[in-house]
């Protein structure tokens, strides 16, 4: 195993320390252009020095919520380097979510993009927040003027700082930044993770597992706000030295393709060699008219996590591309993944082996680890994990981070079997979290939302599994008396009040919802119902 890291441990700084022999190589390629390790270097040094003459303090929080861009890593950085708190937030969501994680955090600040401004403006209306300054990433900050806060353009603010001296005298333990994480009922959880972590992952599974090297160039369709993301395009390459491709716009096919075949203008040729992704985007990859061939891309291994990966998809992808996607299981709790498949040995339709350094256990009902079957095979149970990355807390929440970090080990959620080779195979979750295209869904928040509609009486939500064997949810709606309306309708209604990501995807209009005595929706039956109109393959 890797060394500990030393117990005064600024992530940002040991970054930095670790590139500064190799000034010229490329560090980030965005849509716009090329940062080198140098100029990287330079840029996360003013950022702090810019951060501190704002006025903030260690362990302030500042809200994170750009696009994926060198200014994301170099403001992630920055205030890492500079001791404060970055809370790095999903830049799909809507204005009433911002306005809870700006006041549940406290945050003192936002740095944000340009096109996200005005639902930060929408948010930081509604009041009851500590911002005192927004400073906005690329592109013009007069469409959207947020009153009462001072503004600057980050190239600008930047400029106007000398780098900073030297790094907060962090302790390897020291909260470093925030991670939003949802659950199926309640406000989402702010998920607080230190310096120290960030070093775990990246040495355990960035270089331990995927032996990621200097000479790679990373790329991830998942985006950096990711707990998948910030691992995979930020400390994992950033640990070895090697090169990444950020994209700002949404992972579509066609916006992927063209990275892996090196076909945008700031890439002019240069080929990803490691591709990150979740198993909805590789299906649509598969499924898409211009899936590039083989000599086109410059793949050597390929990663998959945030839902299972279909045996099928995988074996496809791997026919296809001659490169395997190893699938292993993570979580914004543990921040990256804990268990998974080794390149050079995949067992599709496993999360693979326990990745050294992490420990697991499948845990019965009376909450003991479950005997092994003489084979060495574990039957169903709760999977519980061991490691050095668990999140300190979540914030202001000791119920649920009680019940979630006990001690050493931390809760994941999800049922797990292990096979005779010891290889943990997923078997669901045990609350009513779904996994739609690797994101977290809430039924209940879905639900609550349909019923807001005028002509929906009641409403219920179920995961469906898709012909790739993927995770769907689908919605069952019943109309009030007279009412009508369309599948579309009731699709549009959700995409502008909820996060667009979170809509149903399949509704089906039924005259009620089977209920139990007392008035509880039977979820089960409806998956029951489900499973009898598609048998499984
Ligand atoms: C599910 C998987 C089966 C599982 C994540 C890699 O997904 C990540 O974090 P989240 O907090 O969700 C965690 C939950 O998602 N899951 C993730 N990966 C797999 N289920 N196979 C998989 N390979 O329910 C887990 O508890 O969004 C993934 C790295 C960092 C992450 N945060």
């Amino acid at each position: 195993l890797p060394p500990a890291p030393p117990e005064r441990f600024n992530f940002a700084a040991h970054l930095l320390a670790r590139n500064a022999a190799h000034p010229e190589r490329p560090a980030l390629i965005d849509d716009v252009g090329e940062l080198r390790y140098g100029a990287l270097h330079e840029r996360v040094r003013r950022c702090a020095q810019a951060l501190r003459a704002l006025g903030l303090r260690r362990e302030e929080r500042v809200l994170l919520l750009m696009h994926d861009s060198s200014d994301w890593v170099v403001a992630f950085l920055g205030c890492l380097y500079a001791g404060v708190v970055p809370v790095a937030v999903n830049s799909l969501l809507t204005a009433d979510d911002y306005a809870y994680q700006l006041r549940h955090a406290r945050a003192q600040a936002a740095l944000v993009s340009a096109p996200l401004l005005p639902t930060l403006a929408q948010a930081l209306q509604q009041g009851g927040h500590e911002v005192h300054s927004v400073v906005v990433s690329r592109g013009s900050a007069d469409a959207a003027q947020p009153g009462g806060v001072a503004l600057h353009a980050f190239d600008a603010w930047l400029d106007a700082h000398p780098p900073a001296n030297a790094a907060a005298d962090t302790h390897g333990d020291e909260p470093a930044f925030w991670l939003y994480s949802s659950g199926s009922t309640g406000r989402p959880k702010g998920t607080v993770h230190t310096h120290a972590n960030l070093y775990w992952t990246a040495e355990l599974y960035g270089r331990g597992v995927l032996g990621l090297q200097a000479h790679d160039l990373v790329f991830s369709a998942a985006k950096l706000f990711f707990a998948y993301g910030l691992g995979n395009a930020l400390s994992f390459p950033l640990s070895v030295g090697a090169s990444v491709v950020l994209m700002a716009e949404r992972p579509t096919p066609t916006a992927v393709f063209a990275r892996l075949t090196g076909n945008t203008p700031t890439l002019a040729g240069r080929r990803p060699t490691v591709f990150f992704g979740a198993p909805t985007g590789y299906a649509g990859m598969l499924a898409h008219p211009e899936l590039p061939e083989r000599h086109h891309v410059g793949l050597r291994l390929c990663s998959s996590a945030g839902e299972a990966l279909p045996r099928d998809i995988g074996e496809r992808w791997a026919a296809h591309f001659g490169v395997d996607i190893i699938d292993g299981i993570g979580s914004t709790e543990m921040l990256h993944i804990y268990c998974s498949n080794r390149p050079g040995a995949v067992a599709y339709g496993t999360s693979g082996t326990p990745v050294p350094g992490y420990e697991l256990e499948i845990r019965g009902d009376d909450g003991l680890p479950m005997a092994p079957n003489p084979d060495g095979s574990i039957d169903i149970g709760d999977l519980y994990v061991r490691g050095p990355s668990a999140a300190l807390m979540y914030w202001n929440d000791r119920e649920r981070s009680r019940q979630t970090f006990q001690g050493a080990w931390t809760r994941t959620g999800d049922k797990y079997t292990r096979d005779a080779h010891g290889r943990y195979i997923y078997a669901g979750r045990n609350d009513d979290m779904l996994k739609v295209s690797g994101i977290y869904v809430s039924p209940f928040e879905v639900e609550a939302t349909l019923v807001r509609h005028p002509a929906v009486l009641e409403a219920a939500v179920i995961g469906i599994t898709d012909a790739d064997g993927l995770t769907k949810t689908k919605a069952y709606v019943v109309l009030r008396p007279g009412a009508s309306t369309t599948a579309e309708e009731i699709q549009a209604h959700c995409k502008q009040h909820l996060a667009p990501f979170k809509y149903p995807r399949a509704i089906a209009f039924v005259a009620e919802l089977p209920k139990t005595a007392t008035g509880k929706i039977q979820r089960f039956r409806l998956r029951e119902l489900e499973a009898q109109q598609r048998p499984a393959a």
